[in-house]
């Protein structure tokens, strides 16, 4: 899962890792060779000689004039700073150093399919947390970058993370959950993966078929309530999905039921007769959650379908499936910074249990751990 990314954020680190320390490194031999060179022209006068050949080497020309010796000195003075900084335990990645590899950044994550105001909101995270940053003494560079990173994912990707059960558990029964998305996504599925997750957690269930528009819809969704024991309330191809879903919570209802998890058609999410049964459903049911449903290998699509899924009726919170075939990771990323709407599960297959809650520590920790 996500395992594209996971190396080109790898090479970030390593490259202004790589970087950085060169820099140190050549700060420190210029600060030593500087120390040494202040000797040798008060004690021995062969070496400073034997200086000049080298400099000769590099066309460097017998007598080199004052503005270039001027040069010279102006650049130790720039590497014994650093190189003080260095020893005094300070940061020595600049705003400088850091563009160059910012920009590569913004490349992966951009490749990636990470969307473009997530991306730029990540790098200056990076930036902010990076520049001018005291140099931890036990922190090697690499941390301190993988920091940087970790911190700046982990802002934008739990953007309104909330506990799904225990908003279940707190609510009024019984608590109706509305999935949509676009055909094809995985939404019967997750509904039969959540249905089974509920349950195991002590919260009954009830499935309602609110897809009355594709044939063998009913049919899908009869296979899933039967290999896990469950109810489902349908009505025949056709009719309104409202009228379903309302059935499905008398039925709840009648047998104390904790939830009402109710599938609606995936059509183009530009449908207005969709946006219309949506609507329709929202009117007549007032469902406690909507969750919208996309699948993680969509990337950029799928962000732009949450933002107009959210804009069109308004939702609680995303699932993104098959997460299992996804290396890019760029939808998982940005969703809920586009949306300000969690992502709250991942689908990671096509068994029952192949759902993860969202966790965006552990996503982070996912994409950053060598
Ligand atoms: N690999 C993988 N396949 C999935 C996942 N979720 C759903 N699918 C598959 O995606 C296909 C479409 O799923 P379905 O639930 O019918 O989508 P719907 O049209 O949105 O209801 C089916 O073949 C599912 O088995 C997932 O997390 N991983
Ligand atoms: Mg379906």
């Amino acid at each position: 899962m996500f395992d594209g990314l996971k190396d080109k954020l790898g090479s970030f680190t390593s490259d202004v890792e790589e970087d950085v320390d060169d820099e140190a490194q050549e700060a420190a031999e210029a600060e030593a060779e500087t120390e040494s060179d202040d000797a040798a022209v008060e004690s021995e006068p062969e070496e400073s000689a034997a200086s000049t050949d080298d400099a000769d080497l590099d066309g460097a020309g017998d007598s080199p004039d004052a503005a270039d010796e001027a040069d010279d000195a102006d650049d130790d003075r720039g590497l014994t700073e650093k190189a003080k900084i260095l020893a005094s335990g300070k940061s020595i990645i600049d705003e400088e150093d850091l563009q160059d590899h910012l920009d590569d950044l913004e490349l992966a994550l951009l490749s990636s399919d990470v969307e473009m105001g997530v991306a730029g909101e990540i790098l200056s995270g990076v930036e902010e947390n990076l520049v001018g940053e005291t140099r931890r003494r036990l922190s090697s560079t690499g941390n301190l970058v993988r920091d940087a990173l970790r911190e700046s994912l982990y802002d934008v990707i739990s953007v309104g993370q909330f506990d799904f059960e225990q908003r279940i558990r707190a609510a009024d029964k019984p608590v109706v959950i509305i999935f949509t998305g676009v055909n094809g996504v995985g939404k019967t599925t997750t509904i039969a993966k959540l249905s089974e997750r509920l349950e195991e957690q002590g919260l009954s269930t009830v499935l309602a078929n609110g897809d009355t528009y594709r044939a063998g819809a009913n049919e899908q969704l009869q296979k899933h309530a039967d290999n896990l024991g469950q109810t489902l309330i349908s009505h025949e191809q056709g009719s309104d999905p409202a009228a379903v879903v309302y059935d499905a919570v008398e039925y709840a209802d009648a047998n104390d039921t904790d939830v009402v998890l109710g599938d609606t058609a995936g059509r183009l999410h530009t449908s207005d007769d969709l946006m219309a049964q949506l609507e329709k459903i929202d009117r007549v049911i007032d469902p406690d959650m909507t969750i919208f449903v996309d699948e993680a290998v969509a990337g950029q699509d799928a962000v732009n379908r949450a933002r107009e899924f959210d804009e069109a009726a308004e939702i609680d919170g995303a699932v993104l499936t098959k997460a299992d075939a996804d290396p890019q990771g760029g939808a998982a990323i940005s969703i809920a910074h586009v949306t300000g709407k969690p992502i709250l599960f991942l689908g990671t297959g096509q068994g029952y249990d192949d759902l993860e809650r969202f966790d965006p520590e552990e996503v982070v920790d996912r994409l950053l751990d060598a």
